[in-house]
């Protein structure tokens, strides 16, 4: 089944439960991306940071603490729009801990994930610290405190090398290049997504 699956192979679960997201978002009739479906999908990254050693230990607890929050507010709200509406109309919406904050968070956790794996494929002797290093300054460092960003710079040095990535992978340089083609093309329109539901609400994207 699909969490078996996703245990003995990260890379496809994440792959493959964004490809359903993005082929919701390519079929539907006016309906809006449900906030509990969302919720799953991030929920399976946590697998990758099981890769990535305790230096990013962290980096798990802030994602996973923020996917976590908004599958509570799934119970009570049923699609993204809805918690936006709620935080603008609270007037919470960069509120720290707001679910609206959190969504934001969230999105750059897809992204970074999304331009690491465009690295990693730029180039076969590119190594995963370079990679991740290029990805994270292009796309969250600009939004994260001078602490934070030290500190994941000094933690890049921590990562695993390009092969003992794919080997906890259980993936080759082929089927992983694959596979994160595949999760760069299916992220893309859930992101996009995402940043439309903020500037319909003329909510700036620079934070
Ligand atoms: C396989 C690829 C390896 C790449 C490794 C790159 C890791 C980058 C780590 C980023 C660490 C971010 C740490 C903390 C950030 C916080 O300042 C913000 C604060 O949010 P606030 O509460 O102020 O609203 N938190 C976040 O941005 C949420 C966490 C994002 C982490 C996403 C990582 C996703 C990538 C994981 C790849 C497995």
């Amino acid at each position: 089944d699909a969490a078996r699956i996703s245990a003995a192979f990260p890379l496809s679960g994440v792959m493959e439960a964004f490809e359903e997201l993005s082929t919701f978002l390519k079929s539907r009739r006016r309906m809006e991306l449900r906030l509990d479906t969302f919720c799953e999908a991030c929920s399976l990254v946590s697998v990758l940071f099981g890769c990535l050693g305790l230096a990013f230990k962290f980096a798990e607890i802030e994602y996973v603490a923020k996917v976590h929050d908004l599958m509570e507010a799934s119970k009570r709200y049923a699609t993204l729009y809805n918690i936006l509406d709620l935080d603008i109309a609270n007037e919470r919406v960069k509120t720290q801990g707001s679910h609206t904050r959190n969504l934001r968070r969230v999105r750059q956790g897809l992204d970074l994930i999304r331009a690491i794996f465009e690295q990693f494929l730029s180039s076969d002797d590119y190594s995963l610290k370079d990679a991740a290093t290029a990805a994270y300054t292009q796309v969250c460092a600009p939004y994260h405190t001078w602490a934070v960003r030290t500190a994941v710079y000094a933690g890049m040095y921590t990562l695993p090398s390009r092969d003992q990535l794919l080997l906890k992978l259980n993936e080759t340089d082929q089927t992983a290049g694959k596979k994160m083609r595949r999760y760069i093309n299916a992220a893309t329109p859930v992101i996009e997504y995402i940043d439309k539901l903020y500037t319909s609400r003329n909510i700036s994207l620079d934070w």
